[in-house]
């Protein structure tokens, strides 16, 4: 078991190779969700030129990555094939790694990591930490991708039920250790990992809090932190209960603090509001 000292204070972690992007600022990662059902946009981009148009939309405004997904997780959801989830994402990813973007693709099954690598997706980001698929450990491997590994309880049915710690940062900072450990021994370097705690995926509203009130807790993994907040529904639990488009003020406070705990990477729907308050703190910093 891990002890308070372990997780301690410790420097964040560069970035990894992740060609073409700068490494001197955290990053902006825009979400584009080729869904019917995602909790805030779904229905919004889930036929291919629409999605496409948005990617593109959230580059101009400042977007470093594009996050494709083809599969809602958010909490209740029920999972899609894997036949319909690469129907979904593979021209969309197709179009937008062409035309230069750098593709995440978001996603927990293997042969969806593998179609969207071959259709130019030059990250892994995977809300079960490469556990949800059998193939997905030696895939990832192999293929030589960064890989975010994020940490979720349970899955998205049941997640939401009456999820229970000991300790929420140090069973999550656990489970991202042993993610971890289990990636460099399939082969993966560390520098090639990026850690999520995966805000909202089996967590109370005050499991989301503590997370983020102690992220720097998980600069002892020695890997960058990506953090995704975006429009999630503990915001409007602490606010006025909004509907997830308009929660993007909370989003901010909560990304921004995020960064002053030494987020490496901002998993974001609204792409031009989150460059220009990065823009403010980093003058301010
Ligand atoms: N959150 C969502 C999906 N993927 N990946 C990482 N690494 N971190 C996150 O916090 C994260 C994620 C949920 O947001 P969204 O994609 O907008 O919703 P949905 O799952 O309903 O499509």
């Amino acid at each position: 078991m891990t002890t308070k000292a372990d997780i301690s204070r410790q420097k964040p972690a560069g970035l990894p190779l992740l060609p073409g992007l700068p490494a001197d600022r955290p990053l902006i990662m825009g979400i584009v969700n080729v869904t019917p059902d995602s909790f805030s946009d779904g229905g919004d981009f889930a036929a291919p030129d629409r999605a496409i148009a948005h990617g593109r939309a959230l580059l101009a405004a400042g977007a470093d990555i594009l996050d494709i997904g083809g599969e809602s997780t958010r909490p209740g959801a029920d999972p899609v094939s894997v036949g319909e989830e690469i129907a979904r994402i593979a021209p969309v990813v197709r179009a937008l790694a062409g035309e230069g973007a750098v593709v995440s693709i978001d996603t927990r099954h293997a042969a969806v990591m593998r179609a969207a690598l071959n259709e130019g997706a030059a990250i892994l980001n995977d809300v079960t930490a490469l556990t949800g698929d059998p193939g997905s450990l030696a895939l990832a491997s192999e293929s030589g991708a960064p890989v975010v590994l994020m940490h979720m309880l349970g899955d998205p049915r049941t997640m939401q039920a009456d999820p229970r710690y000991d300790d929420v940062v140090r069973d999550v900072y656990d489970f991202l250790a042993r993610r971890v450990a289990a990636c460099e021994a399939a082969g993966i370097p560390r520098d090639r990992l990026i850690v999520d705690p995966g805000i909202g995926f089996g967590k109370t509203v005050a499991h989301n809090i503590e997370l983020l009130r102690r992220l720097d807790a998980f600069h002892g993994l020695g890997c960058p932190i990506l953090v995704g907040v975006s429009r999630k529904r503990f915001i409007g639990s602490i606010s006025r209960d909004e509907p997830p488009k308009e929660r993007v003020a909370g989003s901010l406070a909560a990304g921004l603090a995020a960064l002053d705990r030494g987020a490496r990477i901002l998993r974001v729907h609204d792409v031009a509001e989150t460059a220009q308050a990065l823009a403010m703190w980093m003058m301010l910093r």
